[in-house]
């Protein structure tokens, strides 16, 4: 029997995003199964209710850094982590600052009350968000000088930093304030379009890539969000990635 990594998680979770771009950079088959935060599938569970959880060779394992760098190390295709140990830190550096600031500013601050919270019908604090975009515009901005020295966070090349950051940079696109802010920070822009152009980006990207009707082709867009909440509610492996 095959056995392929099998990563437990929701289509709309930046880290179990992380976990399938490692996959899918390293050219490896794994499956996705759709599980909830805090949920129980096939005695595979999360001691701390969170998303991702990885299965693989009959071995369990949360916390999508530890994650990332095991499927590195384990898996054949091309290194996401740089033998330089200066670019490595690099790398560390801004894994754990997007972990631990860049998260709960941007997603949690401006891309779940703007794209996720109306669809809940959730009160939006439009006072708590302004203060978050201050944070999030001023965390941008540091991330745009390093990009307008360098191709990428760690260096000269992508690695497992590109796989944390870009999907919390392209929910954030999705919203009006990220939008703006990203317009006016073209390295980080540029480095945007550069990770979200990779064929891995691409094959793992949630959102259905059509826009509705209604709106104008480049309007940051919160239909989106809709179609993967019912997407992840469905239920089963991605289809792109089935063992
Ligand atoms: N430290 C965890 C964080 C994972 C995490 O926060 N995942 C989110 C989804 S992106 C989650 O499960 N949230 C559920 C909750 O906070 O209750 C990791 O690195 O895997």
């Amino acid at each position: 029997m095959t056995d392929h990594p099998q990563i437990f998680g929701v289509a709309v979770s930046t880290f179990a995003w992380t976990a399938r771009l490692v996959c899918a950079e390293k050219g490896a088959a794994y499956a996705f199964i759709d599980m909830v935060p805090g949920g129980v599938l096939d005695g595979v569970r999360h001691p701390f209710s969170r998303v991702p959880v990885l299965r693989w060779r009959g071995q369990v394992l949360y916390e999508t850094l530890a994650i990332a760098r095991y499927l590195d190390r384990e898996l054949p295709g091309p290194p996401l982590q740089p033998p330089d140990s200066l670019a490595q830190a690099h790398m560390d550096q801004w894994i754990s600052a997007t972990c631990d600031y860049l998260y709960d500013t941007m997603v949690m601050g401006v891309i779940w009350p703007r794209l996720v919270s109306p669809l809940e019908g959730g009160a939006i604090d439009e006072d708590a968000i302004a203060g978050q975009v201050r944070a999030m515009t001023a965390q941008l901005g540091e991330i745009d000088q390093v990009l307008a020295a360098q191709a990428y966070l760690a260096g000269p090349a992508l690695t497992l930093a590109e796989l944390f950051l870009a999907p919390v940079l392209y929910w954030l696109d999705k919203t009006p304030e990220g939008h703006a802010a990203l317009t006016d920070t073209p390295s980080v822009r540029r480095w945007l379009q550069a990770v979200t152009a990779r064929p891995a980006f691409q094959a793992t990207t949630p959102m259905p890539r059509v826009t509705p009707p209604a709106m104008p082709a480049d309007e940051p867009i919160s239909a989106g969000i809709a179609g993967l909440a019912r997407s992840s509610d469905q239920g089963g492996a991605d289809a792109a990635s089935l063992d």
